[in-house]
């Protein structure tokens, strides 16, 4: 790329659209066709990206395999670590190039880029750089059938290469929770960001090339899911495992297209998350937690709660707050401090929160705020924004109670007592995240066990540790990733037993 320029965060480019390319063997690669990254701000045209056809995957795979034979597939623990903190250090060296490239591809603001997305790029890379090397195998003693023993354990061995498809929502922070493990575990990848997302990881491949990342270690290409690059990719028969964050509805298609293989898969895909604010709570901490949980990013991370059960003597109460406080978070230019909301990806992801917002009317909600879309006066008004919205009135089995809207929208609805709020959180097909809102030290804990949910925040949202389990239960995922479960997917364990005599 020619630069990172800044008045792109504004999505305002000052000259022609630059060109984003493939990753590839090290070098940068172009293709013939190509397709527009509009911005969420304005919807004009922030870069031309390169489409990868087959032939441009298959050259990455390849790539990442021979790299595999190389030098990097012999590389032990403490030489991969050391890799991934030079990587960190870069990142860090490039941070404002990674915020402009962030806030250019999804109009976020940038007090959030500098202290969420692009932080948790670097510290990805620390993380598994501290925890491959710290982090040892099983081993037990056996007693053999005439008396002797035996020692059993178990070596960490590549996957080998490993295939990371990832949404629109946390670009650099889904990529790199992703890539840094894969890498410390000693595989090569091949990333495929989202075709709304395509900067930060231009950038990211930048610093891969400039830590002294070998070639093909870390590749690179841009398109689109289906028929596309990320179905070329997920297909392909020389990729050993595939790490998805999306849709559930991809989710389903990349196991049809692993399974011809046999392909490891983890996922983290889609949610439907419910809050449960206890009578006894904080009611301050609850409505900010709340209005944080529901708004945050526009209400693009998976974690964002939807629904919102309140128990009946502070449910007006809560509604009330709830409301006004969407009402009062303010829109702005990326670059303005303060803000606490931002566009929507795309005008087409508007449409789809739109029409969401359509169907509540119609199903019978009560808007109390939002519902629609706010007027700028400026270029803003060719952006994706769309007005926080909060609702009530719908019986948990309503299409808006159950499907994803993955906008800045929660409906609140009222409980009786704790196990009518797990039974209303449990009224779901997903199940990745929960919050729970009370001062009963007994409650937060049975919350962990009564909400089905990968995750259960207590008083809080969204803090996250780097060594912890995450990921979802039912249509929200499979598998665990952070920490030793990141470990455990990116690595072949081989169990070795000594007959020691
Ligand atoms: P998406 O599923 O549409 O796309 C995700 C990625 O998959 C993109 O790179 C896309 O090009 C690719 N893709 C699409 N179809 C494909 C196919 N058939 N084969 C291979 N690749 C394909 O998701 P999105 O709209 O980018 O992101 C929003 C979704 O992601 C929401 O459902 C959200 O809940 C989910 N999400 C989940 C988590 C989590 O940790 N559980 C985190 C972030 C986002
Ligand atoms: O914090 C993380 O590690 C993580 N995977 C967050 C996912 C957010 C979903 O949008």
């Amino acid at each position: 790329m020619t630069g990172w320029d800044p008045s792109l965060v504004r999505g305002q480019p000052a000259g022609r659209p630059g060109r984003l390319r493939h990753f590839v063997g090290g070098s940068f690669v172009d293709s013939p066709d190509s397709f527009p990254d509009r911005s969420p701000v304005t919807g004009r045209i922030l870069f031309e990206v390169a489409a990868a056809d087959e032939s441009t995957v298959d050259a990455a795979v390849t790539a990442a395999r021979a790299a595999l034979r190389g030098p990097w597939g012999r590389a032990g623990e403490q030489e991969r670590a050391a890799l991934l903190r030079r990587v960190a250090d870069e990142l860090d060296r490039r941070f404002e190039d990674l915020v402009t490239a962030e806030v250019a591809d999804t109009g976020k603001p940038v007090d959030q880029a500098r202290t969420l997305d692009v932080p948790r790029g670097a510290a990805n890379f620390r993380a598994f750089a501290d925890l491959v090397t710290a982090t040892g195998t099983e081993s037990f003693t056996t007693v053999t059938a005439t008396g002797g023993r035996a020692l059993n354990y178990a070596v960490r061995k590549p996957v080998g290469v490993v295939a990371v498809v990832v949404p629109w929502n946390l670009p650099l922070l889904l990529l790199t929770w992703k890539v840094a493990p894969a890498l410390a575990c000693g595989n090569a990848v091949v990333v495929k960001p989202s075709e709304e997302t395509p900067a930060s990881a231009t950038v990211l491949a930048e610093a891969m090339a400039a830590a002294g990342v070998p070639d093909g270690v870390f590749n690179l290409v841009h398109g689109f899911g289906p028929g596309s690059a990320g179905e070329s990719l997920t297909r392909h028969p020389d990729v050993d495992a595939i790490t998805f964050t999306g849709e559930t509805g991809t989710g389903r298609a990349i196991m049809r297209s692993a399974a011809d293989h046999v392909t490891a898969v983890s996922f983290e895909l889609g949610g439907k998350n419910a809050g449960l604010v206890f009578a006894d709570a904080d009611l301050d901490a609850a409505v900010a937690g709340s209005v944080r949980s529901s708004f945050t990013n526009g209400g693009q991370v998976c974690l964002c709660t939807e629904r919102l059960y309140v128990q009946r003597p502070v449910f007006e109460e809560v509604v009330e707050r709830l409301a006004k406080a969407a009402q009062e978070l303010r829109f702005g230019w990326p670059s303005e401090p303060d803000l606490t909301t931002m566009p929507l990806i795309s005008a087409g992801h508007r449409e789809k929160v739109l029409g969401y917002y359509q169907l509540a009317r119609d199903e019978g909600a009560t808007v109390h705020t939002g519902g629609g879309v706010p007027a700028f006066g400026d270029d803003r008004d060719g952006g994706a924004y769309v007005q926080p919205t909060v609702l009530t009135g719908l019986g948990p089995r309503a299409r808006t109670n159950q499907e994803e809207i993955f906008g800045p929208v929660v409906h609140v609805a009222p409980f009786g007592d704790e196990e009518e709020a797990y039974a209303l959180a449990n009224d779901s097909a997903y199940g990745l995240a929960a919050t729970v809102w009370t001062r009963d030290v007994g409650r937060a804990h049975r919350a962990g066990r009564g909400v089905d949910a990968g995750l259960v925040w207590v008083n809080t949202w969204f803090l996250r540790d780097l060594r912890t389990p995450f990921g979802g239960v039912k249509a929200s995922g499979i598998g665990r990733e952070g920490g030793v479960h990141s470990l455990d997917f990116y690595s072949e364990l081989t169990n070795v037993c000594v007959e020691l005599g």
